[in-house]
């Protein structure tokens, strides 16, 4: 039992956690930037390097689906999803940014094990540069710490269907 002096919060102690990452590669000269963000996010947190493993998918809409299976291996305690979805590029961006999300979303609640949704949905490519590692930050970093705080805070709930 907690109080709201003691509530539940996940910690960034990332020591003895796995972590899979699913990076898109298409506009990878973005992704490329947010999985060095991720890489840095976690092992600066404590996460071992050989605990992390890197599959890589042919685009966001993809991400999904390897996500799941990742989740769902046990083998994992989070998942990060690393994508660009930029509108000024695609015809269909409501479609591949929509079903990346609400698969993403799926993924987590189906395996009940976090899948952080690291996907950058932007309407040009100087605002996803911005978000990959220059004056808007890194959505790579920002995505490894909630799998850090997301995987702790599960670990401390308590347990249920
Ligand atoms: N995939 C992306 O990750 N980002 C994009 O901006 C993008 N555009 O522009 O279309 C994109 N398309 C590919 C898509 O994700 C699938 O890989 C493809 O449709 C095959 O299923």
């Amino acid at each position: 039992m907690t109080s709201f002096d003691r509530p539940y919060v996940g910690n960034l102690r990332g020591d003895g956690l796995r972590v899979a990452i699913v990076c898109g590669r298409f506009n990878d000269l973005i992704t490329e930037r947010l999985l060095a963000g991720a890489r840095d996010g976690l092992l600066r947190h404590g996460v071992d390097e050989a605990s992390v493993t890197v599959a890589w998918a042919p685009g966001a809409f993809e991400i999904p689906l390897v996500a799941k299976q990742l989740a769902a291996s046990g083998s994992y305690d989070a998942v990060i999803t690393l994508g660009a979805v930029i509108r000024g590029a695609t015809g269909h961006y409501e479609m591949v940014a929509g079903q990346c999300a609400a698969g993403i979303q799926r993924a987590q609640m189906d395996t009940g094990v976090p899948v952080v949704f690291g996907v950058l949905t932007v309407d040009t490519i100087e605002q996803a540069i911005e978000r990959a590692g220059t004056k808007a930050g890194n959505k790579g970093y920002e995505s490894a710490e909630t799998a850090i705080e997301m995987a702790d805070l599960l670990r401390q709930l308590p347990k249920g269907g």
